[in-house]
């Protein structure tokens, strides 16, 4: 885990500390009070030895407090501070103060090894989630303490924060923005304020700590988050502000819900009950949701639980899913509202893109169908994107052995978002396995309408034929899917059998009762009337036999039932 510093033979790394306010710097005024004090914390920490090493000799024309020597990190830590002025207390905060510390990060990022932000404790988790968002293409640890007590009161957990965030900072190469609070190094996106006196007053209930220190420092390596493209780090600087968080309570009116929702609303966060429940049997509440919806605002909704998720795999999950609502799964409050006001702030994406966006884990900020059952689904993504970074050779050859199989599994989950995720990893969503059978057959035999519709737009081949012959189109008359036999019509699927082959296979149905397969079979194109080698229709055939149902169908189909064989 160790990295490269500025200065590798003296094993230094540097550190860049952005005061903003909060407890944490707070000092006692004449009164006895605690208030925050501008332009003394840099000169408090000097003074104080566990802060700062005087003996340490630093090679630079810049003033660097450093800190004392510590057993197993490998990198001596230097640091400066950058006060924010005035200091704010952590409720004042917003987007104005998300900017600034965002700038000050961007403008300085090129000469320090890591970041820490101080700040309040009360809006903490937000600061690290909107920074996480911000701060594009992160590479740099940039972590974000505050304290209960303050660093210079006699029982402070503010030390031990300030001085582990340091340390992480200057020593492990964690490419996010976290949170360092009461032992536990969190992910910033994933992290919220718990309990207003503990000293454990943050923490990540639907995420596992990325590390611990005790009498260690643990890092859980295995959860850092590697973004599957590498782009160069850039700050984004804009928010949308006209974004909310609407808690649902027992009784919430009707005109409650009209004000929140009405304009000048871009993005609205409904907090829902328990595994994601709203009260969808009081249409009038719905029809806010829906009109404000059609008005252009995204609604994501997630759960009041700070445990657990959301999904549409509920009664509400399913109006959700159809009024256009988008699942915020796992996601904190914290996160899903700076997440949204980051997303409605890209003019690159449009509505639709945005709505996708949503979707994804951009941060590692959300677990993603976790409720799919097939295979666990997130390990789908897991292999995607290894494949992904893979390269050479072999890459080539596990791509065509996995991918067939992730869209495959993609596709029986019905999950057109890892469709989608699978594309954009690179798998090649038109290829087919050894029986010639490609991803649209399968969703055409297991009735995924949304993934037909889905592999049609991305340009999978409609008419493609497998070795034995079946298209796409067979598959659904198979299942007797009218809706998929429309679609792939829509689309200028063709039956492609012989006239006689369709004649031997409406026999074949007649014979065996099967009117809801001739119904299938004609929808999708085939004549009913034909004839067999030997001159003689399925009405021949069902007449023969008696079979009185299917004579009742076809009779319709034929204009001339009085057809005559080769007997005559
Ligand atoms: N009111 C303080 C804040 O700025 C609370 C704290 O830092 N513990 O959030």
């Amino acid at each position: 885990m160790s990295r490269p510093m500025c200065d590798c033979n003296k094993k230094e790394a540097r550190v860049h500390v952005i005061y903003v306010g909060g407890a944490i710097g707070m000092l006692r005024d004449d009164n006895g009070e605690l208030a925050s004090e501008p332009n003394v914390l840099a000169t408090r920490f000097q003074e104080c030895p566990s802060c700062h090493d005087k003996e340490y000799k630093v090679d630079s024309e810049e003033p660097f407090l450093v800190l004392p020597a510590v057993k197993d990190a490998p990198f001596r830590v230097l640091y400066n501070l950058k006060e924010f002025s005035p200091l704010i207390d952590s409720s004042c905060m917003g987007i104005a103060e998300w900017k600034m510390i965002v700038k000050e990060v961007g403008k300085t990022y090129k000469d320090f090894d890591g970041f820490v932000i101080l700040q309040g404790t009360d809006t903490l988790a937000y600061t690290a989630s909107a920074l996480a968002f911000m701060l594009e293409g992160l590479n740099k640890p940039v972590l974000v303490t505050g304290a209960q007590i303050p660093i210079f009161e006699a029982r402070s957990d503010g030390r031990d924060n300030f001085l582990n965030a340091l340390l992480v900072a200057g020593n492990y190469n964690i490419p996010e923005v976290l949170v360092f609070f009461g032992g536990k190094i969190l992910r910033g996106c994933r992290s919220t304020k718990i309990n207003a006196e503990s000293f454990h007053a943050l923490d990540s209930p639907n995420f596992p700590p990325l590390g611990r220190t005790g009498f260690k420092i643990e890092i859980n390596s295995r959860q850092i988050f590697r973004p599957c493209s590498v782009n160069k780090f850039t700050v984004h600087c804009e928010l949308e502000k006209n974004v909310g968080l609407l808690r649902i309570y027992p009784g919430i009116s009707v005109d409650v819900m009209k004000a929140f929702l009405s304009e000048p609303m871009k993005g609205v966060v409904l907090q829902t009950f328990g595994a994601g429940n709203f009260p969808i049997h009081q249409e009038e509440l719905l029809d806010q949701l829906r009109e404000a919806v059609l008005r252009g605002v995204l609604v994501v909704y997630i759960s009041q639980c700070s445990t657990g998720m959301v999904a549409y795999n509920n009664e509400t999950g399913k109006v959700f899913q159809e009024v256009g609502i988008i699942p915020g799964y796992d996601m904190t409050e914290e996160a899903a509202f700076t997440k949204l006001a980051y997303v409605l702030s890209k003019p690159e994406w449009d509505l639709p893109n945005k709505k996708k966006v949503m979707l994804l884990s951009l941060r590692g900020e959300v677990t993603t169908n976790k409720v799919a059952k097939i295979n666990d689904i997130d390990l789908i993504e897991g292999v995607a994107r290894t494949l992904h970074m893979a390269s050479g050779t072999e890459q080539k050859q596990m791509c065509s052995t996995f991918y067939p199989a992730l869209v495959a599994a993609a596709v029986c989950a019905g999950d057109v978002n890892k469709l989608g995720d699978l594309k954009q990893y690179g798998a090649d969503l038109c290829d087919t396995n050894c029986d010639g059978r490609s991803a649209l057959h399968l969703a055409c035999f297991l009735g995924k309408l949304n993934c037909v519709c889905y592999l049609i737009s991305a340009g999978c081949p409609v008419n493609v034929h497998d070795r034995f012959n079946r298209t796409p189109l067979h598959e659904a008359i198979d299942t007797d899917n009218h809706k998929i036999i429309q679609t792939l019509l829509q689309h200028d699927a063709k039956l492609n059998d012989q006239p006689l082959v369709q004649a031997e296979m409406l026999r074949a149905l007649t014979e065996r009762g099967k009117v809801a397969r001739l119904e299938s079979f004609r929808l999708a194109g085939a004549d009913l009337t034909l004839a067999d080698r030997t001159g003689r229709t399925a009405l021949h055939y069902a007449c023969q036999l008696g079979n009185h149902e299917v004579v009742e169908y076809l009779m319709p189909h034929y204009q001339n039932p009085y057809v005559k064989d080769e007997m005559g």
